[in-house]
């Protein structure tokens, strides 16, 4: 039986590429650039799946044009957003994702960025590195104690959950905002808030664990900022879309919230531009999953996905 063709628009893990090519006819962008519009309508004539990361957008647009070879777009990413899962459902293309095997590194990511923004790891490390630590006092560089704090995580999904075992490890106290109440094993004394607004007013620390969808974009806008207790710290590794950035911005400004740590933006790649004059915001480019074993991972449970697709087989991660 003559093999599968599948595109991958990104270089992938060397294992992925690896096992890809074992399987399939592989076509692989080398040179590593987001697939466009018109490279993906032009690619869906040529395969019958593709392996897409966030970069590439399947609008309603987008899949309105596809070709009907294309059967099935196995995400190499939890989240979806890059993707009309209506439009691709009406177009009767099965799509895929890859929870659990990115929750801890990017857990990671969002304790790297808890701890860099509360204790000036950006301002600190310029001090050093450029030669201007040339005093101390002890009023210098004081920042905000996490072992004792209330955590508020909005968003109890997998990496929310993956992020409350490791900050308990830190001492906080855990409180969160989720759709549905978790059950009292994965609570593990989790404080449930049916609203993010009451959640809001005890976080000393926030962290967004929350798709974006229609209904998230923005969740943290002004008048919940404002909500949070003055000198609250701030941490998205979920979506951009998320967070208000200009509201965001006033916070930092008016000193009401004390530091904010971004591994998303709303435009990406690029960050907002505003941010960085502030050395309490510390950022990273999109990183939350990118250590080596999580990215073999990631590839892996992509390729699980199409195998089990086109092996007759439900896939294990379908969404639509
Ligand atoms: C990646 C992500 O950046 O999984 C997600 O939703 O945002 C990240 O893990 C990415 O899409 C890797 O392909």
């Amino acid at each position: 039986m003559s093999k599968k063709v599948i595109w991958i628009p990104r270089r992938l893990s060397d294992a992925t590429l690896e096992r890809a090519r074992r399987d399939y006819e592989v076509i692989v962008n080398e040179a590593d650039t987001p697939g466009s519009a018109e490279d993906i309508v032009a690619m869906s004539a040529k395969v019958d799946g593709i392996i897409p990361c966030h970069s590439e957008h399947f609008s309603a647009d987008v899949v309105a044009q596809l070709d009907p070879r294309l059967k099935i777009v196995a995400n190499h990413s939890v989240g979806v957003d890059h993707c009309d899962l209506d439009a691709l459902k009406g177009a009767g293309v099965v799509v895929t994702n890859t929870p659990d095997v990115l929750s801890d590194a990017t857990a990671e990511i969002a304790m790297l960025l808890m701890l860099g923004a509360a204790r000036h790891a950006v301002r600190g490390d310029r001090l050093v590195r450029q030669g201007e630590w040339d005093s101390w006092s002890p009023s210098f560089m004081v920042g905000k104690q996490m072992t004792g704090a209330r955590l508020g995580i909005v968003g109890m999904g997998r990496v929310g959950r993956a992020f409350a075992e490791k900050a308990r490890g830190f001492g906080m106290e855990i409180h969160y905002h989720n759709r549905s109440r978790l059950a009292p094993d994965v609570e593990q004394g989790a404080v449930f808030h049916e609203d993010v607004e009451s959640l809001l007013e005890v976080a000393d620390f926030l962290s967004l664990h929350c798709p974006a969808t229609p209904d998230t974009v923005d969740l943290l806008n002004a008048e919940r900022i404002a909500k949070l207790p003055k000198g609250a710290v701030v941490v998205n590794t979920a979506r951009g879309a998320l967070v208000d950035e200009d509201a965001l911005l006033a916070g930092i400004e008016s000193g009401h919230i004390a530091a904010a740590g971004l591994d998303c933006f709303k435009v990406e790649p690029g960050g907002n531009p505003a941010f960085a004059a502030h050395e309490n915001i510390f950022m990273l480019p999109h990183i939350g999953s990118a250590t080596r074993a999580t990215r073999d991972a990631m590839g892996f449970r992509a390729l699980d996905n199409l195998d089990a697709f086109f092996a007759g087989h439900e896939p294990g991660d379908r969404l639509v």
